[in-house]
């Protein structure tokens, strides 16, 4: 705990500091490394400050955030992707705030915030794919598999692993990035084909990588930038762009509007978009494109240049309209299905 030295008469004495800091509440919706870390770097350099931080996923942090819409416990949501952030802007659930740090911004990160009229705004970049175990296909004698159809192939039975896209952002940017690319009656169809290989809906959307990185599954569907984390931790993963082309995340940050806190939050909004700031990332293995220009992307990252992308459609799919419908399908459709 952190004490802060008082001058007393006759003496000294330390009190926690949390009795005397001001403090801020914080949903972190990255890896939970990354949110420990930038949680130290903060209070260490404003020990005026105390973050309490939960680590939650994109899905759950919006859904905490709409349940506490009429008495707000939460007043910054770093992290996670966009869509939900978007949603959540729509919904009137955060507040317009034009940090000094803005003009800094790639213009992605400035693109999410004028879409979102200010009430998002983009703090990293990464391209959606997976990664497989490179021992289990070898010893399976399973091709590994470079573009979306191959995922149909019935060699993978059993060995893929996905998030459920109401709680995962990662999840749900596979599932509007399939919408994109196929069309929504086609994507569908694709999922309950490829539900036939899955073998869990996993909560966070990088534990599937996780687990195949521990052998406990063949395939992860993640974003690249987490199978890197996992190849770089020295696990046997390979990292697959799929062919036909990919969707991709701006994670994005956003401030609660009515927060009790609003005036600390910003100190974290504005220090947490700073190059240095965003240089910290891959120092706690997250290699995801800063959004600050001047931040140096780390060189493990995923290159987005080299990776087809498709034009993901941010303000349609982060609309509260279109999120709502597709995950209502998806949970009619896919949801409701029988792991095999
Ligand atoms: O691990 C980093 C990361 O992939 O996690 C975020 C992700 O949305 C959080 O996990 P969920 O899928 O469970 O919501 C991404 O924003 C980030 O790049």
């Amino acid at each position: 705990m952190k004490t802060l030295k008082v001058a007393l008469l006759g003496g000294v004495a330390f009190l926690p500091a949390s009795a005397m800091a001001a403090e801020m509440n914080l949903i972190c919706s990255a890896d939970v490394v990354i949110c420990e870390k930038l949680v130290s770097a903060f209070e260490e350099s404003h020990a005026d400050i105390d973050v309490n931080m939960v680590r939650l996923s994109s899905g759950e942090a919006y859904a905490k955030i709409r349940a506490e819409a009429r008495n707000p416990q939460t007043d910054l949501w770093w992290g996670g992707t966009g869509d939900p952030h978007l949603q959540a802007g729509q919904d009137g659930l955060t507040a317009e705030y034009k940090s000094p740090m803005l003009e800094q911004l790639q213009p992605w990160a400035q693109g999410q915030a004028e879409t979102s009229e200010y009430r998002t705004v983009g703090v990293y970049s990464g391209a959606l794919g997976w990664g497989y175990n490179t021992d289990i296909l070898k010893e399976k004698g399973i091709e590994p598999p470079m573009c979306w159809a191959d995922l149909l192939n019935p060699a993978l039975k059993g060995e893929i692993q996905i998030a459920d896209p109401n709680s995962s952002g990662t999840a749900y940017t596979a599932l509007a990035t399939l919408v994109q690319l196929m069309g929504e009656d086609e994507a569908f169809d694709f999922l309950k084909k490829m539900h036939a290989n899955v073998s869990q809906y996993t909560k966070s959307g990088s534990a599937p990588v996780k687990a195949a990185a521990r052998g406990e599954t063949g395939l992860g569907i993640v974003f690249q930038h987490d199978a890197v984390s996992q190849a770089v931790a020295g696990f046997p993963i390979g990292v697959v762009a799929p062919c036909e082309g990919t969707g991709y995340e701006i994670g994005s940050m956003s401030l609660v509007e009515g927060g009790q806190n609003p005036d600390e939050a910003k100190v974290f909004y504005d220090w947490v978009l700073t190059p240095e700031v965003q240089g910290l990332m891959p120092e706690a293995g997250s290699f995801q494109i800063p959004s600050n220009a001047s931040a140096t992307a780390p060189k493990e990252a995923p290159d987005l240049s080299t990776i087809k992308l498709i034009d993901y459609d941010f303000g349609e799919y982060g609309s509260a309209e279109r999120r709502k419908a597709l995950l209502s399908r998806w949970d009619d459709e896919i949801g409701s299905l029988p792991l095999q």
